[in-house]
């Protein structure tokens, strides 16, 4: 059931979709080809610039606006543009990026435009208290903004695990692999949010953790349960007055979801949106356009399972009565 890749002529990832004047703007990392070989550090994923895509349509003809932004016009990255997201407020658009900074460590920045499809101009310095990946940017619709974020292992979040993590790195690099926590009566790791400030530009509060619960004891989830715990590529959206929480489980190859009363949560497990692809990595966008709505991901089918050449296709969605998310049957 799956789409056709949404274009063929580059590589493209991470897709994060929004409805910007009539149309669904998609915000993809441009996977390029790399000799780099497949580490849990992510090496392999060495991207160096973003396009940003356009549709009309379900299935339509989908634009490419061309090179929205490079690494090398970002004065505090060294490499590696990772999944980006954008939002629009005050007429502008303001793209969200991760991207190493010079010492090596993941940090988020963000670039403006007056046009949806860019070019965008970087702000000189990444948001001040950012870390770690993937961005997603969320607004409510009392129109305030929050920035979800966080990624384990190569996005570095277990790096700045523990209470008051704001502004310390605690790499250690004697240890090799991952260094996520382990035990089943041990909290997972949890994604980050904090709101935007009114300019879009800077936190305007604390980093906040956002808490998963077990939807049978209501407890945490533990670091131990890799079917559900939250790995990377959160995304927030909102239906029938409920937040919807959705995120990648990184090493079992799920997307799946959590729901809340609030954007903080905390969210209760809901269950899964997509199975495994081909490729490692799986990450995704949902969004309502025209009444129906889609999820964008992304899979490396087109490059035959090689894995940081992927692809962004989207298929569509339908909630249940009791507002479970399901894969619509026909396309
Ligand atoms: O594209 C690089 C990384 O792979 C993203 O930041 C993760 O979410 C995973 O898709």
């Amino acid at each position: 059931m799956a789409s056709a890749p949404l274009v063929t002529h580059i590589y493209t990832a991470d897709p994060s979709a929004h409805v910007f004047e009539g149309k669904i703007y998609v915000y993809p990392s441009h996977d390029r080809e790399t000799d780099i070989q497949f580490n849990d550090n992510g090496d392999q994923y060495d991207m160096a610039d973003y396009h940003v895509l356009s549709l009309d349509e379900f299935g339509g003809p989908v634009t490419d606006h061309g090179v929205a932004l490079r690494a090398e016009d970002v004065p505090w990255v060294s490499k590696q543009l990772w999944a980006p997201d954008a939002a629009t407020k005050n007429g502008q658009y303001y793209l969200y990026f991760p991207a190493r900074d010079k010492q090596g460590i993941f940090r988020i920045g963000v670039a403006v435009s007056d046009k949806p499809g860019g070019p965008f101009t970087p702000d000189p310095e990444p948001i001040p208290g950012s870390y770690s990946i993937d961005p997603a940017c969320f607004v409510d619709d009392d129109g305030q903004a929050y920035l979800y974020f966080g990624g384990i292992w190569g996005g570095q979040l277990q790096c700045w695990s523990g209470s008051g993590d704001n502004g310390k790195f605690k790499f250690d690099a004697s240890k090799s692999g991952p260094q996520e926590p382990k035990g089943s009566d041990v909290p997972a790791l949890l994604c980050r949010v904090a709101k935007l400030s009114e300019d879009m530009h800077t936190f305007a509060e604390e980093v906040r953790q956002i808490q998963i619960l077990d939807d049978k004891t209501g407890k945490l989830l533990v670091a131990d349960d890799h079917d559900r715990r939250f790995f990377e590529a959160p995304w927030m959206h909102k239906y029938n007055g409920k937040y919807y929480f959705s995120y990648s489980t990184g090493d079992t190859h799920y997307l799946a979801y959590a729901v809340g009363d609030n954007p903080y949560g905390p969210f209760t497990y809901a269950g899964r949106i997509l199975e495994p692809v081909v490729g490692w990595t799986t990450h995704h966008s949902i969004v309502e356009f025209k009444g129906k709505w889609y999820l964008f991901y992304h899979d490396c089918e087109l490059s035959k399972g090689v894995d940081h050449l992927r692809s962004v296709r989207m298929r569509e969605i339908v909630y249940d009565e009791q507002g479970n998310i399901l894969l619509a049957q026909k396309q």
